[in-house]
């Protein structure tokens, strides 16, 4: 498997709990190094030209109040199949299928609120690195 980098965020209800160092640390017992981190507040046009994918969809809005309502962790994981590694990690949206051990079973609210964002595939994981970092950034 190649080594790949993702985009993960800590979202706001886990920055305002101080989990940020209890998710790391799932990161880092998995294999994936933080090879980028930094804490932003986001405005709500920033988190809504970040989830424009999601544009038609009923909790966009939602989601994209969610998203500014406090700081979030940005962050590059580094690894071996590091995309499908974080996602695994994270556990599934809904925090209610998500299974024992993953980071939305242990810490996530509801399947809006649900503590973390991974990307999804290979050309998501470029374009979201790049919309929050530069490549000097970055430092695996
Ligand atoms: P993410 O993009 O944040 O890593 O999450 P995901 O792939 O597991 O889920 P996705 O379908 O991409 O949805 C993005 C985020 O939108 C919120 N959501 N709310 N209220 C709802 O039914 C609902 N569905 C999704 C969640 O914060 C989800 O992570
Ligand atoms: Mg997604």
């Amino acid at each position: 498997m190649a080594i790949e980098r993702t985009l993960s965020i800590i979202k706001p209800d886990a920055t305002k709990r101080n989990l940020t160092g209890k998710i790391n640390a799932k990161f880092e017992d998995a294999g994936l190094r933080i090879i980028a981190q930094k804490r932003i507040q986001l405005t709500k046009d920033q988190a809504g030209e970040f989830y424009a994918v999601h544009k038609e969809r009923p909790f966009y809005d939602e989601l994209c109040e969610f998203m500014a309502s406090a700081p979030v962790v940005a962050q590059v994981l580094e690894g071996e199949g590091a995309i499908a590694k974080n996602r695994e990690v994270m556990g599934a949206t809904n925090p209610a299928d998500a299974e024992a051990g993953t980071i939305r079973a242990e810490f996530a609210e509801s399947v809006g609120e649900n503590s973390v964002h991974g990307s999804d595939a290979p050309d998501t994981a470029a374009d979201e690195i790049a919309y929050f970092f530069s490549g000097l950034e970055l430092v695996g």
